[in-house]
Formats: C-alpha cells, sequence, structure tokens
C-alpha cells in the first residue's frame, strides 16, 4: 500500500513538472515576441525601446533598406566620346559642367575650358603664372559648350563667354559656370578671377552674361551680381559653383564657399553651401541668414525634388558621400549615403526652371575626373548615370555591394612610405 501511495506522489508530482515546463516555454515564446526584437522588421516604428541606430532607421530614413530610398542611387560612368585632350598633356582642360539642359532637339552643356600653350605650373608656384602659364587648372579659362543628340557624343561648338578684357571681373579666368533659363532667356553664371588662382588663394566674386538663345551671342554684364561677403564672413574670399534653379517664383542660387584656413590643418580649409535668392536673374540675390545651408560637398549639384529640393554632397566634410533633402530648399538632412559619387556634377534635371511643385529627380549628367592622367593639373568631363528618379525604377542601381579591384587597394591605397616607417617603428620587439 505504502508503494502505491508513493508512485502516485511520484506521478503527480512529474505530471505537474511536465505541465510547468511547457508553460515556462509558451511563456518564453511570448516573452520574445514582445521582448526580443522581430525577425520581420516592422514597417511601422513599433512602440517599444529602440536604440538610436534602429531609431534612426525609422526617422531619418525613407525606407528600411537603401533600395528602398528613392535618394539611393549607385553612379556608373561612361567615357564621352568627341572631345580631344591632346593625349592628356595637360595642355587642354575641360571641368566643371553646368547642367544639362534639351534645347532646339539637342542636349546642351557648358564648362570651363582651358586650351593653354603649356600645362599649368600649380596653385603651389602660382607666383610662376603668366599671362599665357596658367596657375590652377582653371586658371585662363573661358567658358566653352558643347551640344549632343544622345549625351553620349558631344560636339565642342566652341567658346560661349570669353574672358572679358581687364579690369572686368573675370578677365583672369571664368569658370565653373551654370545655367538659368527664365522667362526665354538664358543665363550663365560664372566664377570671374581677377587674379592667377594660387597667389592668395582661390578668391573669386560671381558674374553673369545673358543670351537670348542657347547659341548665344552671350552678353557678359561685367558686372558682380553675387558678391564676397563682408571682411570675417564664411564667404568673404570665394564663391564658387553658382548653381541656380527656380522655385516658388524666385532663383534659388546655391554656391559654395570655401573658408577656415589653418594652415597647420591638411586641408587647411573647410567647404561649405550656402544660398542666395533673387526675384531677377541679374539680382539682387539675398543670401540667406541660416548660411551656410549645407556643411560639407566640394561642388553644388541640386534638383527640385518632390516638394522640396535634394543634393548631392561629396568629396568634403563630415557629410561627403550622402544625397541630401530639404523640404524647405534650406534645412538639410542625409537621405542616403553611398559611394562613387560624381563629382562637380551637371545633371540633366528636367524641372530645374519650371517652378515645379512635385520635382521628379535625376537620372543622368555630366561630371568631371580631376587628376585624369595622373596630372593634377588636367580634367576631363565624364558621363554619370543614376537611378534618383521617381520616374524610373532600374534595380541595378540600387545595389550596394561595391568591389574594387586589389590593385585598387593596393596601388592607390596602399600605405605611404612614411606609414609603413612609423607602424614598423612600433613593432614589437
Ligand atoms: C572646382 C570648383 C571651383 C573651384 C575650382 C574650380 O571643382 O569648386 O571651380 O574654384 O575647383
Amino acid at each position: 500500500m505504502k508503494k502505491y501511495v508513493w508512485s502516485v506522489i511520484t506521478c503527480v508530482l512529474l505530471f505537474s513538472c511536465q505541465e510547468k515546463k511547457q508553460s515556462v516555454t509558451k511563456e518564453s515564446a511570448k516573452e520574445a515576441q514582445t521582448k526580443e526584437f522581430p525577425f520581420f522588421v516592422p514597417t511601422e516604428k513599433p512602440n517599444r525601446p529602440l536604440s538610436a541606430a534602429v531609431a534612426r532607421n525609422y526617422d531619418a530614413y525613407e525606407a528600411l533598406r537603401p533600395e528602398q530610398t528613392e535618394l539611393y542611387s549607385q553612379f556608373k560612368y561612361t567615357k564621352l566620346k568627341g572631345f580631344d585632350y591632346n593625349e592628356g598633356d595637360g595642355t587642354i582642360t575641360r571641368r566643371d559642367p553646368s547642367k544639362v539642359i534639351f534645347e532646339n532637339g539637342k542636349y546642351y552643356v557648358w564648362y570651363t575650358g582651358r586650351k593653354s600653350p603649356v600645362k599649368p605650373v600649380g596653385m603651389s608656384r602660382a607666383k610662376e603664372a603668366t599671362d599665357v602659364i596658367p596657375s590652377a587648372d582653371w586658371d585662363l579659362s573661358d567658358i566653352w559648350y558643347a551640344t549632343s543628340k544622345d549625351g553620349f557624343t558631344w560636339e565642342e561648338q566652341g567658346i560661349a563667354v570669353p574672358r572679358p578684357p581687364k579690369p572686368q571681373p573675370g578677365w583672369r579666368s571664368v569658370t565653373t559656370t551654370d545655367i538659368l533659363k527664365w522667362k526665354g532667356k538664358f543665363y550663365l553664371y560664372f566664377q570671374a578671377f581677377e587674379e592667377a588662382s594660387g597667389l592668395r588663394g582661390d578668391f573669386c566674386p560671381v558674374s553673369v552674361a545673358w543670351a537670348d538663345s542657347p547659341d548665344g551671342p552671350w552678353h557678359h554684364t561685367g558686372k558682380i551680381v553675387l558678391p564676397n561677403g563682408p571682411e570675417g564672413s564664411w564667404d568673404q574670399y570665394s564663391i564658387h559653383d553658382p548653381y541656380p534653379l527656380v522655385h516658388n517664383g524666385k532663383i534659388y542660387m546655391y554656391y559654395k564657399g570655401d573658408f577656415d584656413k589653418r594652415p597647420e590643418l591638411k586641408p587647411s580649409k573647410i567647404r561649405m553651401q550656402g544660398l542666395a535668392i533673387a526675384e531677377d536673374p541679374l539680382g539682387p540675390f539675398v543670401k540667406h541668414p541660416l548660411n551656410p545651408v549645407i556643411n560639407s560637398g566640394h561642388e553644388t549639384t541640386l534638383f527640385p525634388f518632390r516638394k522640396g529640393v535634394a543634393a548631392i554632397v561629396q568629396r568634403d566634410g563630415q557629410e561627403h558621400n550622402t544625397i541630401q533633402y530639404a523640404e524647405d530648399w534650406v534645412n538639410f538632412k542625409i537621405a542616403a549615403i553611398t559611394e562613387l559619387l560624381p563629382v562637380a556634377a551637371g545633371p540633366y534635371v528636367p524641372d530645374a526652371f519650371t517652378d515645379t511643385k512635385y520635382g521628379k529627380g535625376i537620372t543622368w549628367g555630366i561630371s568631371h575626373f580631376i587628376n585624369a592622367n595622373g596630372n593634377w593639373n588636367h580634367t576631363v568631363l565624364t558621363r554619370f548615370d543614376c537611378d534618383l528618379s521617381l520616374d524610373v525604377h532600374d534595380d541595378e542601381m540600387k545595389k550596394h555591394y561595391y568591389t574594387y579591384p586589389q590593385d585598387f587597394y593596393y596601388k592607390k591605397h596602399g600605405l605611404s612610405k612614411s606609414q609603413r616607417k612609423r607602424i614598423e617603428s612600433r613593432i614589437k620587439k
């Protein structure tokens, strides 16, 4: 009898233990559902504690994945046909293209063109520059233009805006132009140099020329339309890369300043971008009180996008390698992070001047490669393609896995001799 009672007790105990174990497993599964971050990422921001990084995924970006983000894209490059560069000896340069526009059944692009008897001596030797020897790659340049039926093969048409006679602004060099179409007329804004770049820096304001047709003739106003800021201000010496768009019935001119020159640092300067707004192409342009409005980037490349404006931000600053967006055209935020961005890009922006209320974006344009042929004072134009457009959905452009050839790592990004020395001196013996 005693034996019987004990086995009943054991059975009851075992059964209740088993039941407890099962309910514990069910509970942890439930807990996992509520406490662990789920396997399928919620499309809406979940109402639960989130790390800063995951919260940012919901708050800062359009989607959880770059490939679902309209302002994310790769950039693909195609060599242009139709331009000769004297075998890259540095006597011919083409750089800093404008936006591309479509008029009279063809595409137009304007750019800094230099054809000089000798290659530039370089900015650091600017004192050796003369009336025929350029200092920088963009010294002693004129504004040239080319047209194309397909965007791949171009025909150079000649000089659109030459250097004006001394002492008009730009007598030393007219460079880095961009185009505006406004009430049936065309306006080219450009950097107007009055000294060889490198003498004191890369100092210049912006001047403007206008024409009734993109083929000219261009009338250089000889006036400074976007002046340098007052002494002590960020843009007191350099107003670079003027870039006009039409918004709210006005001309929104973005531009770059390089400033904060501190010789003890490398690079010694910082670059940011500002905005100036005008009701008339010849000004006055009123600089925005919040300038600079973009904290990074080397050249200006912007396009109307949805209700706001988007910017390709490359090369310089904390936020280089990003595409940014400002719904109010002033306060920019990072929309996507990407690689191999086009440098000095002049995109084809079909709605640049239509005062669109809903910008559609861009798919291609012309940019440049500096240090072409391993020569710092020689630059070539190139074509870039991308999918930063609401009208195009190109999965290939949305990939974000890059492989570079080993040579790129070992040759372009190998350790320098002094780095190797530093590392070897610290090897423990
Ligand atoms: C460019 C631009 C401006 C600078 C120089 C020529 O890429 O930012 O144009 O002055 O470099």
